[in-house]
């Protein structure tokens, strides 16, 4: 995970908590790093590069969307948008992310930019036939 170290600050401690709450709630009986739309519709893995991410600087992901739990079957007819938003800042990321659609439901997404320390959220948006949802997790930056 991204988040392994101990911080001294306890509201950091209370965050990682709350992290990792959203973590396993959101992945319960799942593999580990399968992230579901809230409809449950699509099933999402990634990749980030480098990993874990790093503080100010660029790096890129490999997003593979499925359409099964189990990963057996790729989603077709998809667009993907990815972004970063700190909630406790109420900011996004300062750059805008190019996104590539690669084969069988997978896409690679550069120009990735965390800027702060601190939390992150990060959106994989999925639109087919003009209905868009959502899977996500939090991140926390050191
Ligand atoms: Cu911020």
């Amino acid at each position: 995970m991204f988040h392994s170290r101990i911080h001294q600050k306890p509201w950091l401690i209370l965050a990682m908590l709350w992290c990792c709450g959203q973590v396993c709630a959101a992945s319960t009986g799942e593999a580990p790093g399968v992230l579901a739309t809230s409809d449950e519709q699509f099933f999402v893995v990634f990749e980030t590069d480098p990993n874990p991410i790093p503080q100010n600087a660029p790096f890129s992901i490999v997003v593979s969307v499925y359409e099964d739990r189990e990963r057996t079957r790729s989603a077709k007819d998809i667009e993907l948008t990815v972004d970063g938003r700190m909630p406790q800042h109420r900011h996004g990321m300062n750059t805008t992310p190019v996104i590539k659609a690669l084969d069988n439901g997978k896409f690679e997404v550069q120009g990735m930019l965390f800027h702060m320390v601190g939390l992150w959220q990060l959106h994989f948006d999925i639109t087919r036939d003009g209905e868009t949802v959502r899977a996500q997790t939090t991140i926390l930056l050191e």
